[in-house]
């Protein structure tokens, strides 16, 4: 399901996402990788559902943001429900809001733990209270962590916020200072992209495997494609340099999928306009098939694999 918002943002650019993943393939590629796929469109919102919203201080474009989560939420818990593995498209990561909120709530009636798995180069978990920016994609994962001062952001509706010891931040390399603050005060498991680059990426995915395996639970991975190294992905809107290179990513991807836990996806912060002749779409096109369908190395194109040095040219 395609989930073009962008006002969560301060560059709308990530409105083009879903238009440039389905017009690059994805769904013909996760068909290819052996996946029974069905496209959704897009998620529409009523200008009516914006209505009603008393804007809290410190979010910008709030009433239009409180109408999107609202419909994402109820899309997703719809399509959870239908057995499927959702797979949405972004779009912003404040769209992570409905979507993780409708999953949850379909996973707590089957009374199974949810864990979210936050691949980003963000933490994305400020607050109202401390947003140095008041854009909604840097609150998503603390509102889902229950966080205060988004409580009206679901114009009530119903709400299944995830334990705190439930969120991984994997990838972790641009933190604000307050956020940095209330993230160590949760019981967060954080692997940094330091933690990464000494090698650790696999051991931590390992131990998250293990403990959602041990309570029965099921993953909700979120990825924003500003995890990746810009050189690999430049078509994001908030770059970040030092990101994760191919063959880890794939690796990740690759446990991910043979683990058989992760019950839904979001892809998020793709952002077209900046992109270097489609080249972050096409691997993100890749990456989603190496996730949900196919060996990783079977989804690479061979010049990608050998401009990254994953495949000898004799
Ligand atoms: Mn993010």
């Amino acid at each position: 399901m395609g989930v073009p918002l962008g006002s969560g943002a301060p560059h709308p650019g990530c409105v083009f996402g879903p238009a440039a993943l389905r017009a690059a393939g994805l769904k013909e590629r996760l068909a290819a990788a052996g996946c029974k796929v069905a496209d959704y469109g897009d998620v529409q919102v009523l200008p009516s559902l914006a209505c009603g919203a008393g804007r809290p201080p410190n979010v910008n474009n709030y009433a239009a943001l409180r109408a999107w989560t609202c419909a994402i939420s109820t899309h997703a818990y719809e399509l959870a429900r239908s057995g499927a593995v959702p797979v949405f498209l972004g779009g912003d990561h404040s769209l992570s809001m409905g979507t993780i909120n409708g999953v949850a709530r379909y996973w707590r009636e089957m009374d199974r733990p949810l864990f979210v798995l936050w691949i980003d180069a963000h933490a994305d978990y400020n607050t109202p209270a401390i947003t140095p920016t008041g854009n909604l994609h840097g609150m998503a994962a603390a509102f889902l962590c229950g966080e205060a001062g988004l409580d009206d952001l679901l114009a009530g509706g119903p709400r299944a916020s995830i334990a705190p010891d439930r969120l991984t931040l994997f990838g972790l390399r641009s933190v604000d200072s307050l956020e940095r603050l209330l993230v160590e005060a949760r019981p967060i498991t954080v692997t940094s992209m330091a933690d990464i680059a000494a090698g650790g990426a696999m051991a931590a995915l390992e131990s998250l495997l293990a403990r959602v395996d041990a309570c029965g639970g099921v993953l909700h991975v979120s990825f924003d494609v500003d995890v990746l190294d810009p050189s690999l992905a430049p078509a994001v809107g908030t770059a970040e340099p030092g990101g994760i290179d191919l063959s880890t990513v794939l690796l990740i991807l690759e446990r991910l999928r043979v683990s058989g836990l992760v019950r839904a996806v979001d892809v998020v912060e793709l952002n077209p306009p900046l992109d270097d002749e489609g080249r972050t779409v096409r691997l993100t096109v890749d990456l989603i098939a190496g996730l949900l369908g196919a060996a990783a190395t079977d989804v690479l194109a061979a010049d990608v694999l050998a401009a990254e040095g994953l495949l000898a040219v004799s």
